[in-house]
């Protein structure tokens, strides 16, 4: 009767289809900065920039007409300056960039075509470790200095609160999930 067993089963697959969405959305995300603006002189990166959580293997796509603009990974004074005559980690000029966000820490990035940078065309994000619940107290590499500082920069009523709880739903779900492959198949 294995027909049978399947259909008895059935709404257990309807939660391994959600466990393996919930997968995916927890992988990796292209995001083309700029939205549909892309990378140009009129957007507005600063506030694209804190439109979205980035998190380690993501990517971000630099989409611009090659010649006009460039993108330069740089240091912190770097970005600040907008002097690209040192502090640049990497150079994309190919007009369709794709930068992997390999490490958790503060990506910063310029246009380093003359006055694109100070004009605008730069940005910072922090980007966070995939699952920030078993990996967020102790260890954090080698920059004590901006852990306790950091403010949200619109605070949303009691986040962290919000963000414990939707952790522990997800865990519950995983959980959940697990269990019934346990049962269907062991
Ligand atoms: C980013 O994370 C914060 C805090 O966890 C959350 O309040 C916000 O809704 C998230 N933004 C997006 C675009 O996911
Ligand atoms: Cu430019």
């Amino acid at each position: 009767m294995r027909k049978g067993k399947f259909f008895r089963h059935f709404p257990f697959s309807l939660i391994l289809i959600i466990y393996t969405l919930f997968l995916n959305g927890a992988t990796s995300e292209d995001y083309v900065v700029g939205d549909g603006d892309e990378w140009n002189s009129q957007a507005n990166f600063l506030s694209w920039s804190t439109k979205y959580n980035f998190t380690v293997g993501d990517i971000l796509v630099f989409k611009y007409v090659k010649g006009q603009h460039n993108v330069y990974e740089v240091e912190e004074k770097t970005f600040r300056s907008c002097d690209s005559s040192s502090g640049v980690l990497a150079k994309y000029e190919s007009g369709n960039d794709q930068v992997k966000l390999t490490e958790a820490k503060k990506y910063w990035f310029i246009c380093d075509v003359s006055g694109h940078c100070l004009g605008g065309m730069r940005f910072g994000i922090d980007v966070k470790q995939a699952n920030p619940s078993s990996d967020n107290t102790g260890s954090n590499d080698g920059s004590p200095t901006s852990q306790p500082t950091e403010l949200p920069a619109t605070p949303p009523s009691s986040s962290g609160r919000g963000t414990l709880l939707s952790e522990s739903w997800k865990t519950g779900i995983y959980t959940l999930a697990f269990g019934v492959l346990f049962k269907l198949f062991c």
